[in-house]
């Protein structure tokens, strides 16, 4: 358990940090805008969610505006251009379902996977980051367990009929985070954050989520396992 021991100071103003964060930061501003845009076209989708998700894309808009803040407070100019290709596939593959009106593919896009990504991202970055993106980070995290508790919630309440459809959905979205968090895991080391631990918080999370929604034991180790054919 590595951030779990001392943690040594880190100089935010290195050329090394500042080189790794233009494409950390760029990341996470790029995945708040793509949830942002995820949750309107999910609130066009799902007719009687749509104050809610809605009320959804408007906070990961805040994200957004927050997450820049923390690369102009660090004065890095985050690569935006890296961004967008870094969630291309992922994003075209929420695209592709939206349009064909999968929306059990779409939640478990943003609400399971990325909003998992989020929050292990997030809670190993906390205890690392510098004290003005700490204080924004503990903001953004809170509102990223609402976001996630959106799509168990739905998902429960029609889990029999959604069950293929999120079973191939993970088996199609799954492998993609792995090799997302293997592109940025040396720029995550440069900023405090073991790639491990990222793991671990994200498979904790994730397989909560599948039992929330009431997928049982097997499942959740069998669906977790085709997360590792990269
Ligand atoms: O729902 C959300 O707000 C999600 C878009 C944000 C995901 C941000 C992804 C963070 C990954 C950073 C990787 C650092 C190791
Ligand atoms: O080695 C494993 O445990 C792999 C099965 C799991 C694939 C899931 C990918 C984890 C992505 C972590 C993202 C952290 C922000
Ligand atoms: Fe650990
Ligand atoms: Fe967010
Ligand atoms: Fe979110």
């Amino acid at each position: 358990m590595p951030q779990l021991e001392a943690i040594p100071a880190i100089d935010f103003q290195t050329e090394t940090y500042k080189d790794a964060y233009s494409r950390i930061n760029a990341i996470v501003i790029e995945g708040e805008q793509e949830a942002h845009d995820n949750y309107l076209t999910l609130a066009q989708m799902l007719a009687d969610k749509k104050e809610e998700l809605i009320g959804l894309s408007k906070m990961e808009n805040r994200h957004m505006k927050g997450f820049q803040a923390c690369g102009r407070n660090l004065k890095v100019t985050p690569d935006m251009v890296f961004a967008k290709e870094f969630f291309s596939e992922l994003h075209g593959n929420f695209q592709k379902a939206s349009a064909e009106g999968k929306v059990v593919t779409c939640l478990l896009i943003q609400s399971l996977i990325i909003e998992c990504f989020a929050i292990a991202a997030y809670n190993i970055y906390i205890p690392v980051a510098d004290d003005f993106a700490r204080k924004i980070t503990e903001g953004v995290v809170k509102e990223e367990y609402t976001h996630l508790n959106f799509g168990e919630v739905w998902l429960e309440a029609h889990f029999e009929e959604s069950k293929a459809e999120l079973e191939a959905a993970n088996r199609q979205n799954l492998p993609i985070i792995w090799r997302l968090l293997n592109k940025v895991a040396d720029d995550a080391q440069v900023l405090g954050m073991e790639k491990d631990a990222l793991i671990e918080d994200f498979m904790i999370a994730y397989g909560e989520a599948l039992e929330n929604i009431g997928f049982n034991n097997r499942d959740i180790m069998r669906m977790s396992a085709q997360g590792l054919v990269a």
